[in-house]
C-alpha cells in the first residue's frame, strides 16, 4: 500500500527535468547570470555577493523550478583550456544559453569562433 501511495504521489508531483548549458568565454558573465537567476526564481535562496564570484574551474550547477519543470543549469568554465569540455555536455543538454559580453568588442570574434566550433562539434 505504501509503495502504491508513494508511487502515486511521485507521479502527481513529479517534475520534468531539463538540462540547460550556460556557455561563453571566460569573464562573459555566466556565473553572475546563474546567481541572478537563482536569486530571482528560488524564493528562499539568499544568493552570494556578486563581487565574490571568481572564475569557474570545472562545473557549477544550479537548479530552479518553473511551474512543473525543473531546470538544471550547468555553468561551465569558459577559459580556453576548458572549452574542449563543452561538446561533451552539449550532446547531453536540452538547451544552451550562450553568454556574450557585448562591451568586450575585442573578443567578439573569439566568442564567435568558440560558438561556431561548438555548434559544429
Ligand atoms: N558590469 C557588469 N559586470 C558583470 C556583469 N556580469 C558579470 N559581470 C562581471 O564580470 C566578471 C566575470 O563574471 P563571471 O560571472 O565570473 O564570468 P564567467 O563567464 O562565469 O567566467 P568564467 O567562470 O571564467 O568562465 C565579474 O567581475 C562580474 O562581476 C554585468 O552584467 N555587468
Ligand atoms: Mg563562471
Amino acid at each position: 500500500m505504501y509503495t502504491l501511495l508513494s508511487g502515486l504521489y511521485k507521479y502527481m508531483f513529479r517534475r520534468d527535468e531539463y538540462c540547460i548549458l550556460i556557455l561563453g568565454l571566460d569573464n562573459a558573465g555566466k556565473t553572475t547570470f546563474l546567481e541572478q537567476t537563482k536569486t530571482r526564481f528560488n524564493r528562499n535562496y539568499k544568493g552570494m555577493s556578486l563581487s565574490k564570484i571568481t572564475t569557474t574551474v570545472g562545473l557549477n550547477i544550479g537548479t530552479i523550478d518553473v511551474g512543473k519543470a525543473r531546470l538544471m543549469f550547468w555553468d561551465l568554465g569558459g577559459q580556453e583550456e576548458l572549452q574542449s569540455l563543452w561538446d561533451k555536455y552539449y550532446a547531453e543538454s536540452h538547451g544552451v544559453i550562450y553568454v556574450i559580453d557585448s562591451t568586450d568588442e575585442e573578443r567578439l570574434s573569439e566568442t564567435k569562433r568558440a560558438f561556431d566550433l561548438l555548434i559544429h562539434s
